[in-house]
């Protein structure tokens, strides 16, 4: 088991609201995490030895920052399975990618009458693209049924396939419920009907081992924020037979094998899908977070979020007044509740004061507040660096929002 006192030595920001004086209960996790003092390092080492443009200047420094570059690259391409590193392109994280995906798809394979499947709990991020290239090529969108508890039945998916579907974009786990999808079952599902498959790991790649080529998907999108790393990168991992497939949708500088005045050839991947000067010292920092993460073990990361997830979940099923969503089991450390009917912005602030950091709102996934019947949802999210303690003050932080509301016990 890990040890997270240990571990939180190793995020500065700790520190310094312990010598501020001032708690720091960080419960917002699935918004983004905390950043370890290797991966801050990582990009100062980066910006003061090597700072230069990559794959463009003939300089021992260009070649040096190359190198980071494309070494950074092969490293989180194989933490999260890929075959070989040009299945990974860099993207600005999850939106980005996804955007990307749903660009090109758009303006080379959808056409009208075709159906692009999506869940009712994606993301906007995974939701409001598609309902774009939906507009621009007339596709139509349907939805899977959601069971009662927020998890999905990969039989009725089957039973209820319509034959026109050529997308199926889902997301690995939810980012309000925390229940994880069976994305390689799914995937198949896809495959054995020819559709593509387009998962959302946003939520996924920080808390377990994901293995794309093991899951089958044909493209796979995260961000390096919510994995310990940078803001501002992440990836998209697109099959080596889907990424050749499909001709850039962006245009510029490195993306290209020749250009003259009417028409351009490009380049070999990855590089065809990253046009302009890359976030070079993010990926160097991703590279470093994924380093960080291996070292302590993504089963053991795994095993502990799941164990201190159970350990809150059983706390707050004793708090009354309390509605929590989601499946108890086989679920993330993303755990949504209201509590009365007080306002969830209300819960954060009051909790806030007390230095516990959590989220409110619709989480950008409105039509899951929809099916949930409630317009918004208070949040807390765990990550390894959390511990029982800290779970114990949220729950006693109820006791302040009932005093302030003046709610019964
Ligand atoms: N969810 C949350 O607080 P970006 O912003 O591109 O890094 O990630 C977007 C995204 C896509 N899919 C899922 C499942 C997500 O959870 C997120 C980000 C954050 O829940 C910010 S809204």
């Amino acid at each position: 088991m890990l040890d997270p006192f240990g571990i939180r030595g190793d995020f500065p920001i700790f520190d310094t609201f312990r010598s501020k004086g001032e708690p720091l209960i960080y419960l917002d996790n699935a918004a983004t995490t905390q950043k370890p003092a290797v991966v801050l390092q990582a990009l100062e080492r980066y910006y003061t030895t090597a700072n230069a443009n990559v794959h463009r200047s003939p300089h021992r420094i260009g070649a040096e920052a190359t190198e980071q570059f494309e070494r950074s690259r092969a490293r989180i391409a194989s933490f999260i399975g890929a075959r070989e590193s040009a299945e990974l392109i860099f993207t600005r994280g999850t939106t980005e990618s996804l955007n990307l995906v749903a660009g090109i798809l758009a303006q080379q394979l959808l056409k009208p009458g075709d159906v692009i499947l999506l869940t009712p709990s994606e993301h906007h991020s995974n939701l409001v693209p598609w309902q774009m290239a939906a507009e621009r090529t007339s596709a139509a969108l349907e939805f899977v049924d959601l069971l009662p508890d927020g998890t999905l039945d990969p039989d009725s998916i089957r039973t209820n396939w319509n034959p026109a579907t050529r997308v199926f974009a889902f997301q690995h786990a939810s980012n309000v419920l925390g229940t994880i999808y069976p994305a390689g079952e799914l995937c198949r599902i896809a495959a054995e009907r020819g559709a593509i498959s387009v998962v959302d790991g946003a939520q996924a790649v920080p808390h377990s081992r994901v293995d794309v080529a093991a899951l089958g998907c044909d493209f796979y999108a995260f961000s390096g924020h919510k994995m310990v790393g940078p803001t501002g990168v992440g990836g998209l991992y697109g099959r080596r037979g889907m990424l050749e497939r499909f001709n850039p949708i962006f245009g510029g500088g490195e993306m290209i094998r020749k250009v003259s005045r009417h028409h351009s050839t490009y380049a070999d991947l990855p590089h065809k899908f990253e046009p302009g000067t890359p976030d070079i010292s993010g990926a160097i920092g991703l590279a470093a977070a994924v380093e960080y993460l291996e070292a302590l073990g993504m089963d053991s990361i795994e095993e502990y979020i799941a164990d201190l997830t159970q350990y809150a979940f059983g706390r707050l099923q004793a708090v009354d007044l309390l509605t929590l969503y989601g499946p108890v089991q086989g679920r993330t450390g993303a755990i949504s509740f209201n509590f009365a009917d007080v306002h969830p912005h209300d819960v954060a602030s009051i909790l806030d004061s007390d230095g516990i950091a959590i989220r409110a709102g619709h989480h950008c996934a409105q039509p899951l507040m929809e099916w949930l019947g409630v317009q918004s949802t208070a949040r807390a999210s765990i990550y390894f660096y959390n511990t029982r303690d800290e779970i114990d003050a949220l729950v006693a932080g109820f006791g302040k929002v009932r005093e302030v509301f003046h709610l019964g016990h």
